[in-house]
């Protein structure tokens, strides 16, 4: 097998075969499937180089030049030039690159502005919101006062104006927007003013966007909202892990709640992929990705179109879009399975006003941020198209085989990790 430039992968098969087949296996995998799922992404080899580093062994509680621990003069470093490039990137007056996942994030940032109890406005999962944005089963949910809105059954957009009288209503203490699965340009101006019409902070969830935002293709949430939160390993394409940023006035609350609040050492290999990726991000070929990543949706969904199915609210501004399946006489779950039998990963995922179970579900979530890192443009992207709406409309072997096999011819042209043999 040979090194692909990342990793030294002698030393793992020595000491771990078991543990090299399982790593392997899934570098085959993302390198053999056309990978869908809208959060999903392939982190560069410089980035994937970062995370493997010594840097793991460090502890370093605290900030930079303000640490718990001796020894941290390059972790300081590290993590000021992630926090550097964040500000620059999106103009953020303060960021903390700490937290380790997007959740980890939110419950932080929440409490370092809200007391158990207050109340949240957040959109409804089921309506594409996220289980952290208020959902009963989430410490969001369990923790606040949850007051939701969510889109309109017929044009399935968010209504403003319903949103402007929820808040009127329940006054809560922050409005949370953003979403995990919703298609369309969020009007940060119009939440905005909500937010300072019934005196709420406003909170961003930029986690699935904000590689876009860097991209320069979508609205930066940095100037409309108090606090934005978001993870570093979808559009943005860097390592798994988040980070926060906000207004100066919220900077000491953040830092305080991230730690000691709800974390203990940093993740410190993960801070240094997050600063390669965001010098990255900042890069002309990354605007350029993020051109195609959208270039890219709108052709997928408009091929989807052709073919009968339905996309929710009638296409998509961003790098996702909802499937309604219902059309085809197929639940999400079962188009999912379909699909992975050819080699397309995607995920089953509730649509607005769903009659199925959320684990049915009568769509799926597609996402285009993966295949265009794989260098796909709206051609192979039109044929992926047509190819799950083949796949979801005739289930038969037959037709399955086919696609199948034109699957991995075109994952043979178009892979994430092309030297891994
Ligand atoms: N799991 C992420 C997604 O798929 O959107 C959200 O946490």
């Amino acid at each position: 097998m040979s090194n692909p430039g990342w990793a030294d992968w002698s030393a793992v098969e020595k000491v771990d075969p078991e543990l090299a087949e399982a790593v392997l296996g899934e570098v085959a995998r993302q390198n053999s499937k056309l990978e869908m799922i809208a959060s999903e992404n392939f982190s560069s080899p410089a980035v994937l180089a970062a995370l493997g580093t010594p840097l793991t062994n460090k502890y370093a509680e605290g900030y930079p030049g303000r640490r718990y621990y001796g020894g941290c003069e390059f972790v300081d470093v590290a993590e000021s030039l992630a926090i550097d490039r964040a500000k620059a990137l999106f103009g953020a007056e303060h960021v903390n690159v700490q937290p380790h996942a997007g959740a980890q994030a939110n419950v932080a940032a929440y409490f370092a502005v809200l007391e158990p109890g207050d109340t949240i406005m957040g959109m409804s999962l089921a309506h594409g919101g996220h289980l952290t944005h208020g959902s009963p089963v989430s410490f969001s949910g369990r923790l606040f006062r949850v007051a939701a809105y969510g889109v309109r059954q017929d044009d399935e957009l968010i209504d403003l104006d319903e949103v402007r009288d929820i808040a009127k209503r329940e006054r809560p203490k922050m409005i949370v927007a953003g979403y995990s699965a919703y298609s369309r340009i969020w009007d940060f101006a119009g939440f905005r003013s909500i937010a300072d019409e019934v005196g709420a902070l406003l909170l961003v969830d930029a986690a699935h966007f904000i590689g876009l935002v860097a991209g320069g293709v979508h609205p930066n949430p940095v100037e409309y909202a108090d606090i934005v939160t978001s993870t570093t390993h979808k559009t943005l394409r860097g390592p798994r892990g988040a980070m926060i940023m906000c207004r100066q006035e919220h900077a000491k609350a953040i830092d305080k709640s991230v730690f000691p609040g709800w974390q203990g050492g940093p993740l410190m290999h993960s801070i240094a992929a997050k600063a390669v990726a965001l010098t990255e991000a900042a890069s002309e070929e990354f605007r350029l990705y993020s051109q195609q990543v959208v270039a890219n949706a709108r052709t997928l969904a408009a091929t989807l179109q052709e073919e009968g199915l339905r996309i929710v609210s009638g296409g998509t501004d961003n790098h996702l879009m909802l499937v309604d399946l219902r059309p085809a006489g197929v639940t999400g779950k079962e188009a999912e399975a379909r699909l992975d039998e050819v080699g397309i990963t995607v995920n089953k995922n509730a649509i607005p006003y769903d009659p199925e179970k959320p684990f049915v579900a009568s769509g799926v979530r597609l996402g285009t941020p993966a295949l265009t890192t794989c260098g796909m443009r709206q051609p192979e992207i039109e044929e992926v198209g047509r190819m799950i709406a083949g796949v979801v409309k005739d289930g038969a072997s037959e037709s399955k085989r086919a696609i199948a096999g034109r699957v991995a011819e075109l994952t043979a042209r178009f892979k994430p990790y092309p030297d891994v043999a």
